[in-house]
């Protein structure tokens, strides 16, 4: 008796120590593994390691790795793939890594990013009427600073978009770059981060301002504004590339007029393939939301050559991309500081700018790609809606009675604490500015007013919506059964607004050819259910449905194929 119960004591014993020796074990692998993956693709590559972002190398390599495998799986003849698409092959577990993480943390394909390096020749867009031949000694043109504002911004891509930067500048006439790190927290980007730009870019006119706190990408432009010196401030996303002669056009401009704020056409960067292609010719609008919206031309812009030129007055513009006169936007109040992180900034200042007697123009030879997100992969510190409460601000200092109207569209703004705008309504008075009825009628006559919009016009809603141009096509339909069982992979869930509720786990459920049963398989790899919400994977190894969202990773599946089931 005594013997048996020491025996189990010490059997239970063993199984402790050795459960205990097993979790630190696996903790020290994860560890390791994880290291091993920040090292791999946080980091820049160092001189030595066979992964340096060329292209040429990475080219090559991924063409043999990913047609042998694409042969073995699919059985097919070899695919021609783009040299793009070939950059974001998946060699080893280190690219998937890089790759879903990078959709996580940056919402766009960070694996091709890293592999097409810091600097990439892309198409020229402009149209042919667009002068080609440089700036002359004869063509005196005011300095420039760049001021580029980012918070957890992927490292290759910031660094490529500061080397076309410096590449694609008239290297007389761009003063400085200035970078505002807006308090990243990204561990990618906290020690390098400064080596790495030096190494990468060999340029001694790169001035770095981090904030103390994270402050949003407004009163982080006003510090990059305070800190300049150029005649010009050049306001710039930190996930762009300028393309050829892109900054000549808007300086020129702001010179000719130094209330002018002149703005480039932004060309589509894709973020899942970062394939560079022209934008159409378009203005900027909003709706009663105080949305930013694309609106066409005025009926006629376009009729000869010559018209590709420019420039064309826009109502509202986009926010991220703009030339302004540096003694102007200060004169003109720069931006409101009351408002944080992201979101309302581009259209108060377009409403300011057009009602305190200045203008918005874009200048179609002058071209900046951009990476076109289909979700914005951050979110405030306090996780609330800043572009509500800001667009807010800026109904009380600018829209007079109009603001009733973004009143009864968002609701919930209504009862909203917007803080104290004092000093924004003493700059309007100030700058003796426009009432709200005037650029109505004058800048945006086509607007409509909710209830009246009966009536056609040429800006017609929602023309152009670059992140939503995805059409999904469906390859295959199915249901997926257990083998030898009669049990289907189905989602049981509430209905929300009709649809199944996102978040709900898959279950084994009798088979029944039901709409929750049913899986339609895209060109693009997704698994669709109820024709809105994808499989995807979370935490370590589990599946849900969620909302698509278009950019693979954790919602891209393959088939492999097992003989023996
Ligand atoms: O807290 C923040 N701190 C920052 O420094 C949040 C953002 N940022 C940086 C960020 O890293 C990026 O470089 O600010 C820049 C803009 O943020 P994005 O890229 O997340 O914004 P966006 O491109 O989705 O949004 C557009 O609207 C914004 C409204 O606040 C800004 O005006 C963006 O500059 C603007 N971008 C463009 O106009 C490019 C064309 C897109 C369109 C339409
Ligand atoms: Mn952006």
């Amino acid at each position: 008796m005594l013997r048996r119960c020491f025996l189990r004591r010490c059997s239970l014993s063993i199984l402790i120590t050795s459960v205990i020796t097993f979790i630190i074990f696996t903790a020290c692998l994860y560890h390791y593994e994880y290291k091993s993956m920040v090292d791999a693709g946080w980091n820049l590559p160092s001189a030595n390691d066979t992964r340096t972002p060329n292209p040429q190398y990475s080219f090559a390599a991924r063409v043999k790795e990913c047609c042998k495998g694409e042969q073995q799986e699919k059985g097919e003849t070899q695919e021609v793939m783009e040299p793009l698409k070939m950059l974001g092959v998946i060699r080893d577990r280190k690219d998937k890594y890089i790759r879903d993480i990078g959709f996580k943390n940056h919402a766009f394909n960070a694996l091709i990013s890293n592999n097409i390096g810091p600097y990439r020749e892309i198409p020229d867009t402009r149209h042919k009427i667009c002068p080609r031949e440089p700036t002359g000694p004869n063509e005196i043109l005011p300095t420039i600073s760049v001021i580029m504002c980012f918070y957890n911004e992927h490292k290759m891509t910031l660094i490529r978009s500061i080397n076309s930067v410096i590449k694609r500048t008239p290297a007389h006439i761009l003063k400085e770059i200035i970078l505002v790190d807006d308090f990243s927290d990204l561990p990618e980007l906290e020690f390098h981060l400064l080596s790495d730009l030096h190494a990468q870019l060999h340029y001694d006119r790169l001035q770095y301002i981090r904030n103390e706190k994270r402050e949003g990408l407004i009163r982080s432009r006003i510090a990059g504004a305070h800190a300049a010196e150029g005649e010009v401030l050049v306001f710039l996303d930190s996930h762009i590339e300028v393309n050829q002669q892109w900054a000549e056009p808007l300086v020129r401009a702001v010179k000719q007029e130094n209330s002018t704020i002149a703005v480039p056409v932004m060309d589509l960067i894709s973020p899942d393939t970062f394939e560079y292609s022209s934008s159409p010719l378009v203005r900027g609008g909003f709706n009663w939301g105080l949305h930013y919206k694309w609106i066409t031309l005025p009926k006629g812009t376009l009729k000869k050559d010559e018209d590709f030129k420019g420039p064309f007055k826009t109502p509202t513009m986009a926010g991220g991309l703009f030339a302004v006169n540096r003694q102007y936007f200060k004169y003109i109040g720069e931006y409101d500081e009351g408002m944080d992180i992201w979101g309302g900034e581009n259209i108060e200042i377009s409403f300011r700018v057009w009602q305190c007697h200045g203008s918005i123009k874009i200048y179609p030879c002058s071209r900046v790609g951009h990476i076109f997100r289909k979700r914005r992969p951050y979110s405030a510190p306090d996780g609330k809606d800043t572009m509500k409460r800001n667009s807010l601000r800026a109904a009380h200092v600018w829209m007079d009675d109009y603001k009733e109207y973004f009143l009864k569209e968002t609701n919930s703004a209504r009862d909203m604490d917007y803080g104290d705008i004092s000093a924004r309504v003493e700059l309007r008075q100030r700058l003796k500015c426009h009432d709200f009825a005037w650029y109505m009628k004058n800048v945006y006559p086509e607007m409509q007013l909710p209830g009246q919009e009966t009536k056609k016009t040429a800006s017609a809603a929602g023309v152009y919506q670059p992140w939503h141009s995805r059409k999904r096509n469906y390859i295959a339909t199915y249901m997926m059964r257990l083998t030898g069982t009669n049990l289907c992979a189905s989602v049981v869930a509430p209905k929300v607004k009709g649809f199944l509720k996102k978040g709900s786990p898959i279950m084994l459920q009798t088979c029944m050819r039901t709409r929750n049963q049913i899986w339609y398989e895209t060109d693009k790899a997704e698994i669709v259910l109820d024709k809105l919400l994808c499989l995807e994977s979370y935490g370590d190894a589990q599946v849900h449905i969620n909302k698509c969202h278009e950019m693979l990773g954790d919602q891209q599946w393959r088939h492999t194929r097992n003989e023996h089931s």
